[in-house]
């Protein structure tokens, strides 16, 4: 019987046929994983179906076949495309295009012969967006809501032996307009799938509440179960008791993500098994703060989309796990499931190894902003029932997960009564757990107040409780006794986010503002290669999408391939749960267990003091077991007198191994840097220079007509550039202030346009004078844009002895410069055999002025190539900070600068970094490409938030910057 009814595809009605949702459980119960290879038809619509396709007597030897679970745009069917807000179709709810790519799914399998009597279920955990399902030719019904599973009872039509399955998979339905999340538009079962004996005498559901009382360290446990059923829970003495209970345990370890202690146990039928682990932990909002066993939570949150670059929202168990571990290691405490449940499989990782988690509804109807929020689902009759139905299946899967410790309605949805129906329905089915959803501004329906991207300013004001007030004044009374979360700040595009220490300043000052979530965990870059076989990842149109956000998706703290970018490492530093202040002034270190709930029993702290870098001693500290928020001052270590520049650093590690790192992984550190560096190059003993201050003895500057030599140095006699240094040949330094625009600089107020239509990106050069004087030569030069009469004035001045050069470069702003600079500094080509950079000033890892907090003083090395940080779309990277010296050497010798100053090395030009569109656009030259930099422009994070803080904004104004150079 061939069923070409597909008016559910526009019905807005969640589905048809489905089992109501319940807990998602592991049990003893037989299961059958359907996963593989299915026969696979692409279809361009509704209107080009295989007839009778669900006909288990249909011929598909001539379909292809695609893997379940997949996303079939990433298997050559179709293409993947990006919008963040704007729906890829016509806002018509609840209609769709007649160019619906629909794929059509069969898989034959075989009933095991020892398979039970009883019921069984058929569950699909993900099917994007759409989709209707046939078992042997008889239609169970359909479903919506991709990221929430579907059960169907497949008990009447389930046969011994062969068995088909038949599945018609639509990309865009009714359900698409709930499901406007930023992010690639992919289709198929992209989640598995599975059929499920459920025994006679088995329960279908069951909700565990178990609840922590921290004044007495008791724990309750009720659990109510759908059926009659027995609970085993060894470790709290329980044998075949009533689940119900309910049972209160005098002594129990609490759950926390700082420890998260499960209990894990049995719930027994007749019939089947039931593994459950239990966590105590009882949340509240009281006292306007969200606290979870009494204590007042600190989230250091990311947001989470599911993704990988190859298999997109199909996840491997390897891959969940891979996630939070690196949370874990990044010191990273909270995840908002930005924005949609994720898999069942990540939130036992979070029970597990501990992660609050804020578990958010699969709703989303963002691209209706853009008509003025007419007909939007989420305030429209309608839609109530599928927006009640989302919110319920979230709510039954997850309700088990003790690291869930708050329901998020979904984001961006504007506002409206289906939303607050969503809130009353799980405010009353699960009263143990607030509501969260940020589009509530006046937090009436929900339990805290939570915003996104709010400026620290704003921020500070709400944490004082003086935000503005709003326009009703009962509720802008009740907001205001709620705790404030940043569901989302901190913009992670490209290279960013900066100030996330002034906004944890924040956090950590005023009690109502209780952390947030960085925007985002991962950026969603699609693995392709070049035609001769370069990896990229690709991002919003690169696909040929004619509307499409280009790569705002790649916004995260990982690349696409999950390697840390600097802005994790940043963040792990940044919010840190042990702050270690080792101080200048008193010669004491100061230590604050900034733990919710960990003492610091699990860490061990060791000291190393170093001079310009060189060891000079190390230990470790004994340092009593701090409680959670206690602090402690001891004495730094006696050590020798400093000889130079004298950093003493305390770190705090792991003492044992945890399940998510070893033993001696470090938690936190601290630093105290005093005195002055010893210039390199200068014998033991040479007296101590201010960085680049003292030559030994001067040389007289040479001049014949072509040449005009100050010691080891070579200028250009006209031009006064210098060309050679030893046996090196290099061009420049001459003043730069261009970099490669960051996403930062790009979007937002667009400050990359205004440096474009400045000039800044073009600036000329006119020599105005070479002035050879005595020891000395001193060259000014005037640097400007076309059109304009705003210029630089760069005056060199350059003296040398017979080994070193010195140069002292001045700039100074002529005219109007209404805008910051991107850097202030000289830039110089080397040749390209130099492959190696050593340096000592901050580091290891890349650094800007607002986002420095992770590099450390120390000694570092690394190659030219493994300096750059290859953000998905090219940009500015790859800055070392506060360098006191750097020595970049090759084959053929090398050059080595001191002073002070901030360093970029790489293959290509900042023009050349700057017209990349991909990083397989950057071809290495041949030659090395430096930057010395007085000062940077700070990174902000205004491609989606604040801008560059003022305290780190570059404006033109004079600046010195004072070099010595030499030829290796
Ligand atoms: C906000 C969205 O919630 C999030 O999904 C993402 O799009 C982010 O912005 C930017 O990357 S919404 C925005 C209008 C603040």
């Amino acid at each position: 019987m061939a069923d070409q009814d597909t008016g559910y595809v526009e019905d807005p009605a969640p589905g048809h046929g489905r089992l109501a949702p319940r807990a998602r459980f592991d049990s003893d119960a037989p299961c059958l994983e359907l996963d593989g290879p299915w026969r696979f038809r692409a279809a361009a619509g509704v209107h080009d179906l295989a007839l009778g396709f669900e006909d288990p007597a249909f011929d598909d030897t001539h379909w292809d076949r695609l893997p379940v679970p997949s996303c079939w745009q990433l298997h050559g069917i179709g293409a993947p495309a990006y919008t963040n807000v704007t729906y890829p179709f016509p806002v018509d709810p609840p209609r769709v295009p007649d160019e619906n790519p629909t794929g059509e799914y069969r898989r034959v399998f075989t009933l095991p012969g020892d398979w039970p009597a009883g019921r069984s279920v058929l569950r699909l955990d993900g099917v994007d967006s759409c989709f209707a399902v046939w078992l042997n030719g008889v239609r169970l019904g359909d479903g919506k809501g991709s990221r929430m599973p579907t059960e169907f009872d497949a008990t009447d039509v389930l046969r011994t032996g062969p068995n088909v399955l038949a599945v018609r998979v639509h990309q865009w339905s009714a359900g698409s307009y709930l499901e406007d999340q930023d992010m690639w538009w992919l289709s198929g079962i992209f989640r598995s799938v599975r059929l499920l004996s459920r025994p006679a005498g088995g329960l279908d559901d069951f909700f565990v509440h178990a609840g922590y009382d921290h004044t007495t360290g008791a724990g309750t446990l009720r659990i109510d179960t759908s059926g009659a059923a027995r609970l085993s829970l060894p470790a709290l003495g329980l044998q075949d008791a009533d689940p119900a209970g309910p049972h209160t345990f005098e002594d129990v370890v609490p759950w926390s993500a700082e420890q998260p202690h499960l209990y894990l146990g049995e719930l027994t039928t007749g019939s089947e098994r039931i593994h459950v682990r239990i966590g105590f932990r009882t949340v509240t909002v009281e006292d306007g703060l969200l606290k979870v066993n009494g204590r007042r939570l600190l989230l250091r949150g990311v947001n989470r989309h599911e993704w990988d670059p190859e298999t997109g929202r199909t996840l491997s168990d390897a891959t969940m796990l891979r996630d939070v571990l690196l949370m874990k290691r990044h010191n990273i405490n909270a995840v908002r499931t930005s924005h949609y449940p994720p898999s069942s499989e990540f939130l036992a990782l979070c029970d597990e190894y501990g992660l609050w988690v804020v578990d958010e509804c699969d709703l989303e109807t963002h691209g209706f902003e853009q008509v003025d929020w007419r007909g939007n689902p989420a305030a429209d009759g309608p839609w109530r029932a599928a927006c009640l139905d989302r919110m319920r299946r979230v709510v039954e899967r997850d309700k088990n997960h003790p690291s869930v410790i708050m329901w998020s309605l979904g984001n961006e949805s504007g506002t409206g009564e289906n939303l607050a129906a969503m809130a009353a329905w799980t405010r009353d089915r699960d009263p143990s757990r607030p509501i969260h959803y940020e589009g509530d501004r006046d937090s009436g329906y929900v339990d805290v107040y939570s915003r996104m991207y709010a400026d620290h300013a704003e921020t500070e004001l709400i944490g004082r409780g003086e935000e503005p007030v709003t326009d009703d004044p009962a509720l802008d009374a009740h907001r205001r006794q709620l705790p404030f979360i940043l569901c989302e700040y901190a913009h992670a595009m490209g290279n960013g986010p900066g100030g996330l220490s002034e906004y944890q300043r924040l956090f950590e000052t005023y009690p109502r503002l209780q952390g947030g979530f960085v925007w985002e965990w991962i950026d969603h870059g699609i693995a392709r290669h070049t035609p001769d076989g370069r990896r990229f990842f690709a991002y919003g149109g690169d696909f040929g999408e004619q509307v499409h956000d280009a790569n705002f998706v790649a916004d995260g703290l990982v690349l696409p391939d999950r390697t840390p970018s600097p802005g994790l490492v940043e963040y792990k530093k940044v919010v840190e749960p042990v702050r270690i202040d080792v101080a200048e002034a008193d010669a004491l270190i100061r230590i604050h267990n900034g733990h919710d709930f960990r003492d610091t029993s699990h860490l061990r702290f060791r000291w190393r003091a170093e001079d310009d870098g060189e060891p000079v001693a190390e230990g470790e500290l004994a340092v009593p077991t701090l409680a959670a928020g206690a602090r402690t001052t001891l004495p730094q270590p006696a050590l020798p007198p400093a000889e130079g520049e004298r950093s003493l650093t305390v770190v705090a590690e792991l003492a044992g191994d945890e399940p998510w790192a070893g033993a001696g992984h470090e938690i936190a550190w601290g630093q105290s840097v005093t005195g002055t560096f010893r210039e390199p190059g200068r014998p033991a003993g040479a007296r101590r220079a201010r960085p680049g201050r003292s030559l030994r003895g001067p040389s007289a500057v040479a001049r014949t007509t072509d040449r005009l030599d100050i010691g080891p140095a070579r200028f250009d006699p006209v031009t006064g550039a210098l060309r050679g240094l030893g046996r090196l040949a290099l061009d420049g330094p001459v003043l730069d202030v261009w970099r490669a625009p960051t996403d930062n600089d790009e979007l937002g107020p667009r400050l990359a346009d205004r440096w474009r239509d400045f000039g800044l990106d073009r600036l000329t050069t006119k020599v105005r004078d070479v002035v050879p004087a005595g020891d000395g030569l001193t060259v000014v030069t005037r640097v400007a844009p076309a059109g304009s009469d705003a210029a630089l004035t760069a005056t060199y001045h350059w003296r040398a002895d017979d080994e070193a050069l010195r140069l002292d470069l001045a700039v100074a702003p002529l005219g109007d410069w209404p805008l910051p600079l991107p850097r202030i500094g000289v830039r110089l080509a080397l040749p390209g055999w130099i492959d190696t950079v050593d340096w000592y000033g901050r580091g290891p890892g890349e650094a800007y002025r607002d986002s420095a907090a992770a590099a450390r003083l120390g000694r570092f090395r690394s190659t030219v190539d493994a300096l750059q940080t290859p953000y998905v779309r090219p940009q500015e990277n790859g800055n070392r900070h506060e360098v006191r010296w750097a020595r970049l050497t090759g084959d053929g010798g090398g050059l080595e600068v001191s002073g002070g100053f901030d360093l970029t090395v790489r293959r290509w030009t900042s023009h050349q970094l700057d017209a990349a569109r991909h990083s397989t656009d950057l071809t290495p030259g041949d030659r090395v490409h430096v930057n010395l930099d007085a000062a940077h422009h700070g990174l902000g994070s205004a491609s989606c938030g604040p801008g560059t803080l003022p305290q780190h904004t570059l404006h033109a104004e004079p600046t010195m910057l004072r070099l010595t150079l030499r030829g290796l």
